[in-house]
């Protein structure tokens, strides 16, 4: 095979997975993924897969379009992320790149990036100078806003897929129902479990600082997005009156972004998403911004493509488990006391289940 691989086409397909369990937080429910299915095809046969998630079935249809679009600039261009990456950089200065077209620009980067690795017959995690290892992961696809006694029982049935840590969603109308909920949670599954949780950016300032207050000394790993995402004023003063770690991350659009959190002291961990910080490429730059700030920094969804890249992340912390894609992925991941287990195969792991997929396009 010689070195030159040039992009022939990429197809997006719209598709809509159902989920095993439903997830309610307190901005909304998630009850069945709305993913746009990428493959990036090339002149030697090599084939790269990834996936984007529009959250709401509403965004489904332009995000697929966006993709195309977008993905259409790329014909007959060579197979190198970090030049595709500032070509699309480039054409998008005027429009921007957050939003939809950052979702699309970090698919069509980790389709680029798997059809390297696959080209060049690594994983991933050895193609970006990293080795295939098991990786801390909490199981994040259920534990949503429910009675106490059900977020038990939840919790139970999260830890018994061989987990050792969840994520509790919070931002119930009255926060002594918070309160009860992670105090039945944390009884449930004894003191070794590791007990993190998320308000969605529902709160106010105010009502965030007397809420992680009431939850300091509950033994929660980290409080995450307790306001509106883009406070980092917000967050920084919630931060400093709180002692349980702030985290935050899954809404910053690039590693830029990052870095006004960091200066600003908005939060003590980060969770970027893949397909908001830029796609693999973009998670490099913010992996060395964690990095130099001396913060740990954890994932946001896309277990597959992520796993491999917390190989690389000098200040890794924990992989955020979910199966949405599972219904569609020929090979789901495979989890194994406490850990996501990584392979030695080519890729970042995502073949698509044809008959399945066929099941669930959507449009
Ligand atoms: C979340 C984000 C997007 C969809 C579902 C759930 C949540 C998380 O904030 O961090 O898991
Ligand atoms: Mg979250």
């Amino acid at each position: 095979m010689s070195d030159t691989l040039r992009i022939t086409r990429f197809s997006a397909r719209a598709a809509i997975v159902p989920m095993k369990m439903p997830l309610q937080t307190s901005s909304g429910a998630v009850d069945r993924a709305p993913l746009v299915l990428i493959d990036c095809e090339t002149d030697q046969g090599v084939r790269g897969h990834s996936y984007v998630f529009a959250i709401t079935p509403v965004a489904l249809k332009p995000l697929t379009e966006m993709v195309r679009a977008m993905s259409d600039l790329l014909t007959g261009d060579e197979l190198i992320p970090h030049e595709i990456e500032r070509k699309l950089t480039q054409k998008f200065a005027l429009l921007g790149l957050a939003g939809l077209q950052r979702l699309a620009q970090s698919g069509i980067d980790m389709a680029v990036w798997d059809a390297l690795a696959r080209a060049r017959n690594l994983p991933l995690a050895r193609l970006l100078g990293g080795v295939p290892k098991p990786i801390r992961a909490y199981n994040s696809k259920g534990l949503g806003i429910m009675a106490p006694e059900a977020a038990a029982d939840e919790a139970m049935k999260l830890i018994a897929e061989g987990f050792h840590a969840a994520k509790i969603r919070l931002g119930r109308p009255d926060a002594s129902d918070d309160l009860k909920t992670v105090r039945a949670v944390r009884k449930a599954v004894g003191d070794n479990i590791t007990l993190m949780c998320d308000y969605n950016q529902s709160l106010t300032v105010a009502e965030a600082i007397r809420r992680c207050a009431m939850l300091d000394g509950e033994g929660l790993l980290w409080i995450e997005e307790p306001v509106r995402h883009d406070d980092y004023a917000g967050c920084a003063e919630v931060a400093a009156a709180t002692h349980t770690p702030i985290q935050i991350g899954e809404n910053f659009d690039s590693a830029f972004s990052m870095q006004v959190a960091l200066d600003r002291h908005a939060c003590d961990f980060v969770m970027p998403d893949v397909q908001r910080i830029g796609g693999v490429t973009g998670w490099l730059r913010a992996a060395a911004l964690a990095h130099a700030a001396g913060v740990e920094m954890s994932t946001h969804l896309f277990s597959e493509v992520s796993a491999h890249l917390m190989t690389v992340t000098p200040t890794a912390h924990w992989l955020e488990y979910v199966d949405w894609a599972d219904a569609v992925l020929r090979e789901p991941l495979t989890v194994r006391d406490g850990h996501v287990l990584l392979d030695e195969k080519p890729g970042s792991g995502i073949e698509w289940n044809e008959t399945a997929v066929a099941k669930y396009l959507a449009g």
